[in-house]
């Protein structure tokens, strides 16, 4: 074996095993609804030595990477015999995204990639990006993942290089390995962040939606959306209402788009979500939570002012800078809460907390009054409450 190939294989083996075997750490005392952890639990140095070399002397004797990944970010998440897996939205060097999956036996840390990416079978119109996967483990017995499917827009005029179309793509499977792809969604508006709700409604299919007036805004849409499904064959939506408004000075003034499909609880379904402004540095992505009734799931019944996560340190930069998003949590048998959240399109992190944790948040945190006055108001309260001048 040539020397600096056999350097190179060694070092480069021996700095990624490093970063898959390194245990997390709880970043404490937190803010009491969650932790989260020092270190980042995907990044594009977590895909495999063999996934960025050729791996063979002959035809690579400088051993230089020959796939370079860009970063591992927006990841769908499950818990799948007994392993905290996450559907990692991978995007190589060359812009393009895939879906691969890593596995951890304890959600924190230790994440490693299955060997091979998801093959996503195409349909007649390819996909020229696919991104964003939710799963959502349904009441039929499918596991289905709902993702972006972006294509160039058609109509775009010559020379210009940049419009799309984004829709909502359907895979469903049983063991996670074989993915049969279905029909697109059939919608009157572009259409991003769409979620499968996990059990029937009436009897019929759930959707959470994102109505949008183009591929990058969402103008008119309202908010989050919510459509009921007759056949998940062949998903069409033919009503939508909004069930999540945005609102004028507030974290999701812009757009919002619903995270992974929410967690039942005794008290309702938990909802997670992704909220944007704009400022000066352009968008702003912070996380936040709602809770609808358990049994009308389009209802809301409380949702706290502002955001929950927002990027701080270095959450804060990165491809796309200032963006937390979210798609995937894991709720496990005793209430622990595995929120998995991406920064700045570039790396997963994970927070921890509890339904009774993030329940005792959604209903005892004041809601948006959208006024200065009105936030004055709750604190002078709580003040006043703490320091037993009432
Ligand atoms: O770049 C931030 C995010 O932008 C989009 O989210 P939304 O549709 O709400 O604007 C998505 O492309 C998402 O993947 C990305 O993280």
């Amino acid at each position: 074996m040539n020397k600096l190939f056999k350097q190179r294989l060694d070092a480069v083996t021996a700095e990624y095993e490093q970063l898959v075997t390194r245990k997390n750490e709880l970043v404490l005392p937190g803010n009491g609804i969650f932790e989260r952890y020092k270190y980042p639990v995907i990044t594009a140095a977590h895909a495999p030595v063999f996934w960025r070399y050729d791996m063979s002397e002959k035809t690579n004797p400088f051993f230089m990477e020959r796939f370079g990944i860009n970063g591992t970010f927006n990841a769908g998440a499950i818990k799948w015999q007994g392993k905290y897996l996450l559907v990692v939205r991978v995007e190589g060097n060359d812009r393009k995204s895939f879906f691969a999956i890593a596995e951890s036996s304890n959600g924190i840390d230790n994440f490693r990639f299955w060997d091979y990416p998801i093959v996503i079978p195409e349909t007649e119109t390819p996909d020229i990006n696919v991104y964003d996967m939710r799963l959502t483990a349904h009441e039929d017995g499918w596991i289905y993942g709902v993702f972006c499917s972006e294509r160039k827009d058609p109509d775009a005029p010559a020379g210009d290089l940049s419009s799309a179309v984004a829709a909502a793509g359907i895979v469903r499977t049983k063991d996670l390995k074989t993915w049969e792809r279905l029909p697109d969604l059939k919608t009157k508006s572009q259409q991003r962040n769409v979620v499968l709700h996990p059990e029937f409604v009436n009897g019929k299919y759930a959707l959470y939606t994102r109505p949008q007036d183009g591929f990058i805004d969402a103008g008119s849409g309202g908010g989050i959306g919510w459509a009921l499904i007759d056949d998940i064959t062949n998903a069409e939506v033919k009503e939508e209402k909004i069930i999540n408004y945005r609102y004028y000075h507030t974290i999701k003034e812009v757009k919002n788009g619903e995270g992974p499909h929410p967690i039942k609880t005794s008290k309702g379904w938990l909802h997670l979500a992704h909220g944007v402004r704009g400022c000066a540095a352009g968008l702003r992505y912070v996380l936040y939570v709602y809770l609808t009734d358990l049994y009308e799931p389009d209802k809301l019944i409380a949702e706290p002012a502002g955001h929950i996560l927002a990027p701080i340190g270095a959450e804060r930069v990165g491809d796309v800078s200032n963006v937390l998003f979210t798609n995937g949590w894991i709720a496990d048998d005793d209430g622990t809460v595995f929120l998995y959240y991406a920064s700045c399109d570039t790396r997963m992190h994970v927070a921890v907390s509890s339904v009774d944790r993030l329940l005792d948040y959604c209903l005892n945190t004041a809601p948006d009054g959208y006024r200065s006055a009105t936030s004055v108001q709750t604190l002078t309260t709580l003040i006043q409450k703490n320091l037993g001048n009432k």
